[in-house]
């Protein structure tokens, strides 16, 4: 410990007379003719082409960028209806920032090197000029108006869903780290649902005695019928998630207490989607990535990567723990008849939860109620014997 003060001590004393060393030279300043300190008219020469050449730097950084991987297929065409007017707002967005910035970087760096620092330059100053001022906030008061207008304009189109319409309410329920998704069946009514219910494979915490829920089904693959709307009530069971569907450019927070809703029509099913020319070209890329890295994998005595096959995904898009990076769920997009056929057969989950009661022996049944409190109550009791 004293050691350790005492190099303390030193430390403090070195960072004192080093300071020290420094206030020193500051008051040296003018009295020598040589003083490097200051910026002379070469100093700020040469600062001035510098910019120049950052201007040049980021352009060419940019061209090369474009050139080199502009042909990415980063996202192919969207495979839902909405889609078209996210990407459309999306392009405007991108080419108005481009352009902008573009003319802004080239004139700030020009101006940098114009006004550079000269010996006896002094620089004009006048208060105000209305003119400029008015020119300045007028034009990108208008360019945000449209583009906000435009956006919110979009944004109550998405969301707006027609009551008399032809839909299929699914919930997405968000945990640490994995989705569910709930099927309300035939009613098209999800049946109440609420943490405190969470028992055994009732995993979402649906209230099984509730009418709605008679026929909901709980599943762990999303499937969409292509062409019909589809309502997504989304709930949280701990964290703040976001159910993240970008193919579909659907994204809404998944929040822990209340239910969320987005809704879209997929107008794209998976195999149609993967025969796509962009989407073919994107799994070709990255199987040639995979098969360069099996040679290395089977190099070294590991078991190599299957070859990639498209499928939609749900992602979480909130950093909400641990295995954020893992939490996502397949999503199919089948024809209505495909979609008929795999939801035919699903047992509700009132029927899974009879089975799975059915399973052990009667006397080790749990007492099954959906009053939380006499639940709670009961466990303390069997916690209490325990203890003693
Ligand atoms: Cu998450």
């Amino acid at each position: 410990m004293t050691s350790f003060l005492v190099l303390f001590i030193l430390v403090l004393l070195s960072i004192a007379i080093w300071q020290l060393t420094k206030i020193f030279d500051l008051t040296q300043i003018g009295q020598s003719s040589d003083n490097t300190q200051i910026a002379n008219d070469n100093d700020n020469k040469v600062n001035g082409y510098l910019m120049f050449a950052f201007l040049v730097f980021i352009y060419l950084t940019t061209i090369v960028c474009i050139v080199k991987y502009g042909d990415l297929p980063l996202m192919s065409g969207s495979a839902s209806v909405h889609g078209k007017d996210v990407d459309q707002l999306m392009w405007i967005s991108m080419i108005l920032i481009f352009v902008v910035q573009t003319i802004t970087q080239a004139l700030l760096h020009y101006f940098a090197f114009k006004y550079r620092g000269r010996k006896g330059q002094t620089a004009m100053y006048f208060a105000d000029n209305n003119k400029l001022e008015f020119i300045w906030s007028s034009i990108p008061a208008v360019v945000l108006a449209v583009l906000i207008f435009y956006g919110l304009y979009a944004w109550t189109d998405i969301m707006f869903v027609d009551e008399d319409e032809d839909t299929i309410v699914i919930e997405l329920y968000a945990k640490q780290f994995g989705w569910e998704a709930r099927y309300s069946g035939k009613d098209n009514v999800l049946g109440k649902a609420n943490v405190r219910y969470i028992e055994g494979v009732n995993t979402v915490g649906v209230d099984l005695a509730d009418p709605n829920a008679q026929d909901d089904i709980v599943v762990n693959e999303l499937h969409l019928p292509k062409g019909k709307r589809v309502v997504f009530k989304i709930r949280s069971q701990d964290v703040l998630h976001s159910a993240y569907m970008p193919h579909f450019r659907a994204q809404m927070n998944c929040v822990p207490g209340m239910v969320t809703q987005f809704s879209f029509i997929p107008n794209m099913t998976t195999s149609e989607m993967r025969e796509t020319e962009d989407m073919i070209t994107k799994v070709n890329r990255i199987n040639q990535i995979r098969e360069k890295k099996n040679t290395q994998l089977v190099a070294e005595g590991k078991t190599p990567l299957d070859p990639y096959t498209f499928d939609y995904l749900l992602l979480c898009n909130k950093i909400c723990g641990a295995s954020h990076y893992n939490m996502q769920m397949k999503v199919v997009v089948d024809t209505p008849e495909e979609f008929k056929t795999w939801l035919k057969d699903k047992p509700t989950l009132v029927q899974a939860v009879k089975d799975a009661n059915a399973a052990p022996a009667d006397a080790e049944k749990p007492n099954v109620t959906n009053d939380s409190t006499t639940a709670k109550a009961d466990t303390t009791v069997v916690a209490q014997v325990e203890m003693k």
